[in-house]
């Protein structure tokens, strides 16, 4: 996209975003009055960030930048606290979505004689509905299973001859875990392609789950603000997550700084081309990096790394900063566990701890103790050089970790609310 094409775009969501009054008056608080105000990059870098909080504040609909009549669908993610925001689509973004979601699928592989099991949720999480646009589109048989009931799940994989799974990196490890009990090999399957999002996982993660379900593991991203699964994606081709052409994305430093290509900050997103809830600025919280290019595959624009963590997932141990992948990363490096793990973080003593709990398999659980201790050693030693933090370990029984059909709970910081 050429730069007078995207000041164009940028400049019609101004427009767009000009209809909501509370965006009026943030943009009319930095002199931007009209569309046209927006000449340049610079210009439009002078428009505030939005976040959670602006949403929050016009709970539930007064982001919405379209009248009623014209909004047909809802979604809305929860907050850690109170009230979910909520996002509205008109007629129109349902179908720019779904053909969003149908080109990146088309550049993973997919296409219309696949057969796509999506076991996301379905309801106001994004994920089942966004990926049930894009498959629709597409003209691929479409599954809308939904997440949980896991044995249904498996009996519907093998009878319907599911190809393309899509759900949550965390629970295509459950399945597959599942799958083993159950003794349904990975042959007796038909999965090629899976396609996992909707929370950080690791490269680790990703050989785990293709050697276990014998697919190819793509990831995707998306946030409900900005529209849902689909804003990026990766190919077959390719490492890195290529940005659809309706998002422009900027990278910022943690004092709002715009950084060069490659540098690695926190992904804000303006939306090009949604009505409904135009995105503007909006601070994603996601750490990554961009880079400008062409692929293989044929996309040319945007491509964003796998997201790190994210900026309110950063653990700060004893001032360290530590986030969850680097451990998910020691863990997995380190043969005889499960790739189940949860980190306990507490306050003893004015001093903060943290503990990780992590899942031997099977196989250990019936080894020596003295085994298991130097199992427990390594661990320990992997996790201290990644992270560069003491911590403790402690191996617990196979299954004893939650599993989640969802979002997995990774972290339990016990410090919050305590003063001491
Ligand atoms: O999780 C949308 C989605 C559904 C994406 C299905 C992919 C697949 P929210 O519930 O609003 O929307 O949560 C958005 O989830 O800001 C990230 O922190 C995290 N997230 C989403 N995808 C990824 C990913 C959906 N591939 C929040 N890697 C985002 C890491 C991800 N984190």
């Amino acid at each position: 996209m050429s730069q007078e094409e995207l000041l164009k775009g940028l400049r019609r969501t101004v427009e767009q975003a000009l209809k909501a009054p509370y965006y009026k008056k943030k943009l009319a608080e930095v002199g931007i009055h009209y569309p046209a105000d927006i000449q340049t990059l610079e210009d439009f870098q002078r428009i505030p960030l939005t976040e959670k909080e602006d949403l929050r504040q016009n709970y539930p609909f007064g982001l919405f930048a379209e009248p009623m009549e014209k909004i047909v669908r809802v979604h809305a993610s929860s907050g850690t606290t109170g009230k979910p925001t909520v996002v509205g689509y008109t007629r129109e973004d349902l179908k720019l979505w779904a053909t969003i979601v149908a080109n990146h699928l088309t550049r993973a592989g997919v296409t219309a004689n696949d057969v796509i099991h999506i076991a996301y949720g379905y309801g106001l999480f994004t994920g089942g509905m966004g990926l049930h646009g894009g498959s629709e589109e597409l003209g691929a048989l479409t599954i809308p299973v939904s997440g949980g009931n896991t044995q249904r799940q498996l009996m519907i994989m093998r009878d319907f001859g599911s190809t393309v799974l899509c759900c949550t990196p965390s629970y295509a490890l459950f399945l597959a875990e599942s799958l083993e009990e159950a003794g349904i090999s990975k042959e007796e399957l038909k999965l090629r392609v899976g396609i996992f999002g909707a929370e950080p996982w690791t490269d680790k993660m990703r050989d785990e789950i293709e050697a276990r379900l014998g697919l190819r593991a793509l990831d995707i991203y998306g946030l409900s603000e900005t529209m849902g699964p689909g804003v990026s994606m990766e190919c077959l081709k390719c490492k890195g997550l290529h940005i659809d052409e309706h998002f422009y994305p900027e990278i910022l430093d943690e004092n709002g700084n715009v950084l060069p290509e490659g540098q690695p900050g926190e992904l804000v997103l303006t939306s090009l081309g949604k009505m409904g809830f135009p995105g503007l600025r909006y601070r994603t919280k996601d750490l990554t990096s961009i880079s400008y290019g062409s692929c293989v595959c044929g996309h040319t624009g945007w491509t964003m790394r796998r997201i790190s963590g994210r900026v309110d997932d950063m653990l700060i141990i004893r001032g360290v900063n530590v986030f969850p992948s680097q451990i998910e990363e020691a863990i997995l490096s380190v043969g005889g566990i499960e790739p189940h793990y949860l980190i306990i973080v507490d306050r003893e003593n004015n001093l903060d701890t943290l503990e990780v709990l992590v899942e031997v398999n099977a196989q250990s659980f019936t080894d020596e103790i003295r085994e298991l201790e130097q199992l427990q050693e390594r661990l320990l030693s992997k996790i201290e050089d990644i992270t560069g933090i003491t911590v403790k370990v402690r191996l617990v029984e196979p299954k004893s970790i939650p599993r989640s059909e969802g979002k997995a709970k990774r972290v339990d910081d016990k410090r919050k609310g305590k003063i001491f």
